[in-house]
């Protein structure tokens, strides 16, 4: 009896040590995905889209925000924008990104597969309002090069203040937005020369260079560096494989002296269910629930980007 008990206490042990520390998805409480991470005043945010508990495709209706101060204990901040507060918009609440511009926060958000929209608040977490009630830049916008899905805003603000779009399917469009940030200079950008690119795409800065990383046509995640915010970029090769949620989806910052990488998995939806068969298979065999993750991201001494190995850890606590 003895053993046993010591046995016993010894295996919860390790079991609530394994709990405690299985860290990836961090967000289980409900599906997310397509995380693009923020720092705004010392907090660390996240704005993911949201998968149905019962998807059976991409019917995403609304947005979430995330927030963290030590990379462990997350705070769900309810709905911060949903189709229905717009007024031209109707379906396909997909990857969203944000930005802090003089005190204030702007949303940037993808719908109907066509059109992106802009929604600004006071606060990092909204709620967010369309302040010009219609579309910032559609597929049919003067410009824009999109043979598939008009989708997956990203921004960059750069060092001297201008703030960039990259945005689209197939084609990296950008845009140089205005200091208002609910318009833009009018003309519209294409990227050349990115290896595979399918979506996703997400720019950040790094030692002076523009580094531009994106999801293939293959499902990884990839990246090329420029001296230029327009390019001409290099391709460097690949930060993420492909993942279990067939889509693959990430962004990259910098918070409290460590880089992320984020991205999203279906870890979540196979352990909720555990009879689904894993299938990966583009053309329509996905699980539509997708739950977000981060680990660590590092760099070579001369720039390029270490390959990110997932985890079920997921990252330290910040103390
Ligand atoms: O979440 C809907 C779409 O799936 C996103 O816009 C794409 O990037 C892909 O992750």
């Amino acid at each position: 009896m003895i053993p046993n008990k010591k046995y016993r206490i010894l295996f919860s042990i390790l079991l609530l040590s394994t709990i405690l520390s299985a860290k990836n998805p961090f967000i289980r409480h409900m599906y997310s995905a397509d995380p693009s991470a923020r720092v705004f005043n010392d907090t660390l945010y996240v704005y993911p889209s949201h998968d149905q508990d019962t998807a059976t495709w991409f019917n995403m209706n609304d947005w979430h925000v995330y927030s963290t101060t030590d990379m462990k204990t997350w705070k769900d901040h309810g709905v911060a924008l949903s189709l229905n507060d717009l007024a031209w918009a109707k379906r396909f609440a997909w990857a969203p990104d944000c930005i802090q511009k003089d005190g204030k926060y702007y949303f940037y958000y993808p719908t109907d597969k066509f059109h992106i929209g802009v929604a600004v608040s006071d606060r990092p977490y909204g709620p967010f309002r369309d302040p010009i009630g219609k579309p910032l830049l559609s597929m049919d916008s003067p410009g824009v090069i999109c043979n598939r899905d008009f989708i997956d805003p990203a921004i960059l603000i750069d060092d001297d203040g201008s703030a960039y779009m990259f945005v689209g399917q197939n084609t990296v469009n950008a845009i140089k937005l205005n200091p208002d940030m609910v318009s833009y200079d009018g003309k519209v950008h294409i990227i050349e020369g990115i290896d595979k690119f399918f979506e996703a795409v997400w720019v950040h800065k790094y030692k002076g260079k523009y580094y531009l990383s994106y999801s293939s046509v293959d499902g990884k995640i990839c990246y090329a560096m420029s001296d230029s915010v327009f390019g001409p970029y290099q391709n460097e090769g690949v930060i993420l494989d492909e993942v279990n949620s067939g889509t693959n989806h990430h962004s990259i910052v910098e918070y409290k002296g460590e880089w992320y990488l984020f991205y999203h998995t279906s870890d979540l939806y196979y352990q909720n269910n555990p009879d689904v068969e894993q299938v990966l298979d583009w053309n329509g065999l996905m699980p539509f629930r997708r739950s977000i993750c981060v680990d660590y991201l590092k760099y070579n001494a001369d720039g390029t980007i270490q390959k990110v190995v997932p985890t079920k850890t997921g990252v330290k606590k910040i103390n």
